[in-house]
């Protein structure tokens, strides 16, 4: 379950590839995926920053997309067509991703997303790739100026997609925002932004975008990923849940994250590399895990993790 509402299985789909266009969504729609969650949208359509824009990296990626998308208003407008996707099992969530430029931005998205049929509300504190725009959750004061703003616009569950973050003050302070809002999720973590990886061949950086800084992604971030949930896990009561996303590419890596205290997780890089067969597969090995280990439920693994 994610705020309440039950899932079909473990995994879904990160915000970030192969979610932007409405054929991209509808595949989620047929897939194995236990929601189809949108890319994070803007008030206007995006293209996006400047390509090569991202590489595949032997344990991962680095990429400085820059948002594009089509538009809030062009997913507002098929979301209906969604929900009724025939390939979808009856009434799969729908997650909805906004990633405004300002808090009224912000509002206006949240609003309206509010007054429509998606089902979870995800809001993006942590782009990393947008030439002078700080990622809002490096910045707890915006942060909680943008939560006293939209939390308060409707009944649907709101999450909040958060950066990584490496010291145990700002995990503390982070929490105590939290813990003053109607926050239903969190989303730990997007991808470790500005990083730099050079090719020694060329002399070069590998993306273009910001000189060359960009996210990075995959197998790199799994241990920054599960340390986030594991720290949110203990700081927040239970009534919040935590979405793991970083690194998960198999049953074990999801078996990870829910020893850490994840209610669910999202899958970004492996889902680009391998396209929706891997949610089947994932969710197979997950269940062959706990089969193994003779767990019957999620609750009975969740937030279990021992120390030594
Ligand atoms: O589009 C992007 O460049 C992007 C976004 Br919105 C985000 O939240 N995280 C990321 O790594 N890339």
């Amino acid at each position: 379950h994610i705020a309440k509402l039950p899932l079909d299985s473990y995994l879904f789909n990160a915000s970030g590839p192969r979610c932007t266009t409405e054929e991209e969504l509808n595949r989620l729609a047929g897939s194995a995926s236990a929601a189809i969650m949108t890319k994070s949208c803007t008030m206007l359509p995006r293209e996006g920053n400047a390509e090569p824009r991202f590489q595949a990296l032997p344990l991962g990626s680095i990429q400085s997309m820059g948002l594009p998308n089509l538009g809030y208003e062009a997913y507002l407008e098929m979301l209906p067509r969604l929900k009724q996707a025939r390939s979808s099992r009856r009434g799969k969530p729908i997650v909805v991703s906004v990633s405004g430029f300002s808090i009224s931005d912000n509002v206006t998205m949240v609003q309206a997303f509010q007054a429509s049929s998606a089902d979870l509300i995800e809001v993006n504190f942590s782009c990393p790739n947008i030439e002078g725009k700080p990622q809002v959750g490096y910045d707890f004061e915006q942060t909680e100026r943008a939560l006293e703003a939209i939390c308060q616009l409707g009944s649907k569950p709101i999450g909040l997609k958060l950066p990584p973050y490496f010291d145990f003050s700002h995990f503390i302070t982070m929490a105590n925002i939290i813990k003053k809002f109607p926050v239903s999720f969190i989303t730990c973590i997007n991808s470790v932004g500005n990083t730099l990886v050079i090719d020694p061949e060329t002399e070069s950086a590998i993306i273009k975008p910001k000189g060359g800084f960009g996210g990075l992604c995959g197998d790199y971030i799994k241990p920054i990923g599960l340390a986030n949930v594991r720290a949110f896990s203990q700081l927040l009561p239970s009534s919040i849940d935590i979405i793991g996303v970083g690194g998960i590419k198999t049953g074990t890596d999801a078996f990870e994250y829910l020893l850490a205290g994840a209610s669910a997780v999202q899958v970004a890089t492996c889902f680009e590399k391998e396209g929706v067969e891997c949610f089947d597969r994932i969710a197979k090995e997950l269940g062959c895990i706990m089969a193994a280990k003779q767990y019957s439920s999620i609750a009975a693994v969740k937030g279990k993790l021992k120390m030594i």
